[in-house]
């Protein structure tokens, strides 16, 4: 075994070379793997005994990728397409042996190799779009060659990956290999050259290309105009797809690095590989260490099934963990389980789990409505509504039933945990685990770390998240913790807005523009317009009684701020709320005025940033990106914006700073500076610089 670089290195077994990569941790293609590749392949081609060259990686996985730490720095030679299109040249049989996850440059290493065999278990990816760019290393110029561009325009701008089974039936790979990875390559190679196999240069095969139907690729166009509404990367890969069916393979290639480098170039890029690393940021806590001991979570209770509880309780049976359902009443329960059952089945006749895997799940829940039963569980999820004294009841039982050590943990969106945990003997067992809904659904969860929440606790309450596949984010106790506390803002803003002069679809057109999936007023309706209406003491004093005294609950009864036709969910006109807002506000004694789009943005994003910064002051949140986290997965947030703290740096905070205080002159202090903010445009930095 020869080091040609510290991260690769060339054995020979008789005549076949092998081109080790050894990267950790998933061996991505840095500088020094792309040096030792190139020259490696040069030694390996010098070498007459050498008369095939197997490329493999050590640990965990084949290529994984470009390394995405060295974007946005000054590029070092060799370039991942020039090593590529060596391999192309190369004289003597190149194979690719995979095993984990041959993504992105990877993938396209591989793709320039002359043969690829892989393991069942490997999976096949170009996720470059994840992260706003498209394939750089010749893999829109290559893929639609090798598997015909239909095939590889779905890889390639939705970014998923496929496993070897369909790589194999696609013509992506060549052989799966059962057994050990080294010696079924090796046989591999060895067959290739007692076969004579001629070597196959993905760039010259030409018949998938040449049958193209052109019209998918504007298929394509439309249907990413409604699915990723805003994005770049998507509308690029199309087009440097379509490259490699118009143009010859170097005219597409140079297509390809053109439009590349315009992507990596943008903000768009930016944020998406800054949030890549921001949403990996938040399992670090300073305090928590990864070998902090956690328990073991074998058997989950969970009170209230109603949306959330039920929601909840799904996670846990997706994740193959037992679930016991409390309710008061037995008509509430079997309610409950039979909205879960409801939900399972349209996610089965969807195709996305089997009726198998419905009556599997189902058997994991369990229901009861004695508290009583949940004395051997080791996690507690209380999802009652919204009435603290209810919680500290409920509380104050569960530490008298619940075995020593069982964590009990609080759905709650807005109340004191710290309140609540001091109905029991066990606070420091006691922490919020604040889903988002449809609880199912939503990725993200707020871990709210109570003041006397231990270490291991709240490291459990981390392991456990992960294994439901959320993206936990630990957060402070106060009003609304992070998320909401931070929605509060613009739902204010929006609601003051309509009566100083905009309208609701005005100031929804101006935040879907934006990237939000819907606009504030939208939302209402969706979300429902009632929710925390005080019907007994309702007096016309706010829009909301105003609406809800018409009946008017959103969607759910088809009328809100918008109307809806039968069966729609599309919000449609509605003049007569219209002109209700112009009456309301005259009545308020407002002088409407004509409020342009970019005041109702900046009304509505900057005192989210704003209050971010408070929440960061306050150590209710670790860092900036961790609050970025959270609106990217808890509101819609694009991610091409990268999430609100890096849109201000984005936009300059001496920016946001000036308009804050503008806004503040004209409309109070809901737009007082944060202290940090004013902070960091004295010192001239950003909220990046406390990304650590
Ligand atoms: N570059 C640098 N670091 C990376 C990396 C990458 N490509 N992928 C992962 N890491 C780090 C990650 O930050 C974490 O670090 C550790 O590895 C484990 O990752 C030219 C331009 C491979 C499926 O987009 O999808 O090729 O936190 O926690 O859950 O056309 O990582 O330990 O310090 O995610 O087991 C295209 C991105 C790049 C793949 C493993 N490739 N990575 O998941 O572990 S652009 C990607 C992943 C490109 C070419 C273009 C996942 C994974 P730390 P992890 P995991």
């Amino acid at each position: 075994m020869v080091a040609i670089t510290e991260a690769v290195s060339l054995e020979k077994d008789g005549e076949i070379g092998m081109l080790w990569i050894d990267n950790p941790p998933v061996n991505a293609l840095g500088h020094l793997v792309r040096k030792g590749l190139a020259d490696g392949m040069e030694q390996a081609e010098k070498d007459d005994e050498i008369r095939a060259v197997v490329v493999i990686c050590k640990g965990r996985t084949f290529c994984a990728g470009a390394d995405i730490r060295e974007f946005g720095k000054p590029p070092k030679a060799p370039h991942l397409p020039d090593v590529l299109n060596r391999f192309d040249q190369c004289q003597k049989p190149i194979i690719a042996a995979i095993h984990g996850t041959a993504f992105g440059g990877g993938l396209e290493t591989a793709l320039s190799s002359h043969f690829r065999v892989a393991v069942a278990s490997a999976r096949f990816g170009l996720p470059e779009v994840k992260l706003g760019l498209l394939p750089g290393a010749g893999g829109t110029q290559r893929m639609p060659r090798l598997i015909g561009p239909e095939k590889a325009l779905a890889m390639i701008t939705s970014g998923n990956p496929i496993g070897a089974d369909k790589a194999l039936e696609d013509g992506l790979i060549d052989e799966i290999i059962d057994g050990d990875l080294v010696e079924g390559a090796v046989g591999f190679a060895k067959q290739v050259l007692s076969e004579n196999r001629p070597m196959v240069r993905v760039r010259d095969l030409s018949e998938k290309i040449a049958r193209a139907d052109a019209q998918i690729f504007d298929d394509f166009r439309k249907q990413l105009a409604r699915c990723a509404r805003g994005f770049e990367a998507p509308q690029a890969c199309v087009d440097t797809v379509e490259a490699a069916v118009a143009k010859s393979f170097e005219d597409g290639l140079t297509y390809e690095r053109k439009r590349f480098e315009e992507l990596m170039n943008g903000s768009q890029s930016a944020a998406q590989r800054y949030y890549f690393f921001a949403e990996r940021q938040v399992a670090r806590i300073p305090d928590v260490t990864k070998d902090t001991v956690t328990m073991d979570i074998q058997k989950v209770g969970i009170i209230g099934a109603g949306t959330m509880g039920g929601g909840i309780a799904m996670n846990f049976a997706n994740a193959g963990i037992p679930v016991t359902l409390v309710e008061a009443k037995q008509e509430f329960l079997d309610r409950g389980l039979g909205v879960i059952r409801k939900n399972y089945d349209i996610s089965a006749s969807r195709g996305k789990i089997s009726s198998d895997d419905v009556d599997k799940r189902m058997e994991l829940i369990s229901g009861t409505i004695r508290m009583e039963d949940l004395a051997d569980v080791d996690l507690v999820i209380e999802a009652v509504y919204e009435n603290i004294n209810l919680k500290k009841e409920i509380f104050s039982r569960l530490d008298n039933i619940c075995k020593d050590g069982a964590i009990l943990a609080t759905n709650t969106s807005y109340l004191d945990v710290n309140e609540i945990a001091a109905q029991t003997a066990r606070p420091e067992s006691v922490l919020g685990l604040h889903f988002f809904s449809p609880a199912n659904v939503m990725r993200l969860l707020e871990i709210v770390r109570a003041e006397k929440t231990s270490i291991p606790v709240l490291a459990t309450a981390m392991a456990i998240a992960k294994k439901i596949k959320k993206i936990a984010v630990v957060v402070g106790v106060c009003y609304g913790f992070a998320g909401n506390r931070m929605f509060a803002q613009r739902k204010r803003e929006s609601e003051k807005l309509i009566l100083e002069g905009a309208l609701p679809a005005q100031v929804d057109r101006v935040i879907y523009d934006f990237g939000f999936p819907m606009g504030p007023f939208a939302l209402a309706d969706l979300i429902g317009i009632d929710l925390g209406w005080d019907k007994d003491n309702s007096n016309s004093r706010t829009m909301q009684e105003m609406l809800c005294e018409q009946g008017r609950f959103g969607q759910k009864n088809g009328k809100g701020y918008y109307n809806y036709a039968e069966g729609s969910r599309a919000p449609g006109p509605a003049p007569e709320i219209d002109d209700l807002i112009v009456a309301f506000s005259q009545k308020k004694g407002y002088i409407r005025r004509e409020i342009s789009d970019e005041e109702i943005l900046q009304r509505c994003i900057y005192p989210i940033i704003n209050e971010g910064a408070k929440i960061l002051e306050e150590k209710i949140a670790v860092r900036p990106s961790d609050l970025d986290v959270i609106w990217v997965n808890g509101y819609g947030w694009p991610v091409y914006r990268g999430g609100p703290m890096f849109y201000a740096d984005l936009v300059g905070l001496d920016k946001v700073l000036d308009v804050l205080k503008k806004f503040q002159a004209e409309h109070g202090d809901d737009f007082k500076p944060a202290p940090l903010l004013e902070q960091l445009v004295s010192e001239g930095k950003n909220f990046g610089s406390l990304n650590a």
